[in-house]
This record gives structure tokens, sequence and C-alpha cells, in this order.
């Protein structure tokens, strides 16, 4: 098999990733409330500004669960993905 591409390897990534956090309760397919803050204070370390601050992580937490059902799926947390990703096209920075 040819080595992957670069878009590849972040696609492969993202993946990983979720899964590692997901796994966490026995359920890969969706991240539970405390590990989707396991997820963003460990891989986005600045998102939550204070993560001992249980108001500030569930509104972070809260914005992410598009449909409020207590779990994030992989399509919700690569929407957070993305947006980064537009923020730093359009900014620079996050
Ligand atoms: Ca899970
Ligand atoms: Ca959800």
């Amino acid at each position: 098999m040819a080595s992957e591409t670069e878009l590849q390897k972040v696609i492969g990534g993202l993946l990983t990733i979720f899964r590692k956090y997901a796994k966490e309760d026995g359920n890969a397919w969706t991240l539970s409330r405390a590990e989707a803050k396991n997820l963003l204070v460990n891989e986005l370390p600045g998102l939550i500004e204070n993560p001992n601050d249980s108001a500030e992580v569930k509104k972070v937490v809260d914005n992410l669960d598009e449909n409020k059902d207590n779990k994030i799926t992989f399509v919700e947390f690569t929407e957070l993905v993305m947006k980064l990703s537009f923020y730093r096209f359009f900014w620079g920075s996050v």
C-alpha cells in the first residue's frame, strides 16, 4: 500500500483522537460529557480557559452537543474541528 498523504494522515488522526477518548466508557462511538471534557482539555488546551470551572466546561460541551442528547458524535466533534480550521484559515490562530 502506498504511504498515506498528509490529508489522509490528518483524517486518520482525527479518528484516532476521537476513539482514544470515546472508548473510555466502553462505547467508542460517542463521547460522554466527561470524555468530551477530557478530549478538549488535553487536545485543545486553552479552548476551555479554566477546566476547573464547571459552568464554563458545561457551556463548551453544550455548544458541542448540537442535538442536546448528552453524547458527542464524531460528526459533532468534526464540526468543532472545522470551525477551528476556519478560524485559523481566516485569522491565523486558535
Ligand atoms: Ca464513549
Ligand atoms: Ca449529540
